[in-house]
């Protein structure tokens, strides 16, 4: 009896416990009923007289280390999340139950990298809302019911209300503002916009804009030119060029289409940028007289300049996705890769 004492004793002594589970194992297999110690001490009625005061001490003992030792894991187990390395106590782990954290999605990053970018040099966030109206989205911005630029952005109606249409550019915000709001307005409003458009990798009957607006007395393009350099720099970094090409848009005139030198060649020319050099990243343009009489501003005093990019574009560029859908699918094995991103 004294030997499976002593062999008993050595395995509480060294005893660990790496899980809940193994603590309660090792109580039931030393100390339930049946357990090994409840025998020896079954056994220990039968030990000779002259024995019985060294093994019964030696045996209480045994007892007590053990249940010692259970509530010693017990207890650890109860101010920890119950898994194998917080047997051994890390302060610093999260709470139980465990939260994973998630991360922030990459639109939402390049959303608040462009706010951060222009806010660095005074344009204010402008918000509105999703549902418009024709004047604000069409009407105000010089594209009068049967302008072929209608086309051009095939409309979501609401409940066939030809008046109410879900906002295809999130310019009509910057139109309520300047109903409102007197000069000088250095605005940009990003948000989410609708067309009605066959989905691809390349288009979506959603996606993000951010658009910009500067009215003053005196605005010109080429304050236009310098301020979408200093984007192109702080976004893309600070070796990237831009050159412009001239376009058309019905709100703009003159208009021009933006391109930055390839950020993956640096303009040598490679699949990305179509063996070119040059990528488009943005539309701009001096605010077209007309859209600033309709909101009530005197176009003889007043000029601005105005441009607007797709998030989704910056984004592609940005983070070499080449299909567009991936942003919309809240797979957490594409959303994941970002988690390293904080903005
Ligand atoms: C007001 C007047 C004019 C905003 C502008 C663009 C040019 C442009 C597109 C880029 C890609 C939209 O997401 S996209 O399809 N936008 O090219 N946007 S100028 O012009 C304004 C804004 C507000 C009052």
């Amino acid at each position: 009896m004294l030997e499976k004492i002593n062999n008993l004793l050595h395995e509480v002594e060294s005893f660990t416990a790496q899980t809940r589970e193994q603590v309660e194992e090792y109580r039931i297999k030393w100390l339930s009923k049946k357990g090994e110690i409840s025998v020896l001490f079954d056994d220990f009625r039968t030990v000779p007289n002259e024995l019985k005061k060294d093994l019964g001490a030696k045996l209480n003992d045994l007892r007590n280390k053990a249940q010692e030792r259970i509530n010693e894991f017990k207890e650890k187990f109860e101010h920890s999340n119950g898994d194998v390395k917080s047997a051994t106590a890390d302060h610093t782990a999260p709470g139980y139950p465990t939260i994973q954290l998630g991360s922030r999605h990459p639109l939402s990053i390049v959303k608040n990298e462009i706010i951060d970018i222009f806010s660095r040099i005074g344009f204010t966030v402008s918000d509105g809302r999703e549902i418009e109206d024709d004047w604000h989205n069409f009407t105000a911005l010089n594209t009068p019911e049967n302008h072929p630029a209608r086309d051009m952005q095939d409309t979501f109606y609401v409940s066939l209300d030809p008046e109410m249409v879900l906002r295809t550019q999130t310019s009509s915000v910057q139109v309520h503002i300047m109903e409102r709001q007197k000069p000088p307005i250095r605005t940009i409003s990003p948000g989410r916009v609708y067309r009605n458009e066959a989905i691809s990798a390349r288009a979506h009957c959603q996606f993000h804009q951010v658009e910009g607006l500067y009215i003053d007395e005196q605005v010109s393009f080429a304050d236009l030119k310098q301020t979408l350099l200093y984007f192109a720099k702080e976004m893309f970094g600070a070796e990237t060029k831009i050159r412009l090409r001239p376009s058309y848009f019905p709100f703009t005139e003159p208009s021009a289409e933006v391109d930055i030198s390839c950020t993956l060649c640096g303009g040598k020319g490679c699949n990305v940028c179509k063996y070119s050099g040059w990528v488009e990243i943005l539309g701009c343009g001096m605010v077209d007289p007309q859209v600033l009489d309709n909101c009530k501003i005197d176009s003889n005093k007043f000029k601005g300049y105005a441009f607007g990019m797709g998030i989704e574009r910056i984004a592609m560029l940005k983070y070499q996705v080449k299909d567009l859908r991936l942003f919309f699918e809240n797979d957490v094995r594409f959303l994941k890769q970002f988690t390293s991103v904080s903005k």
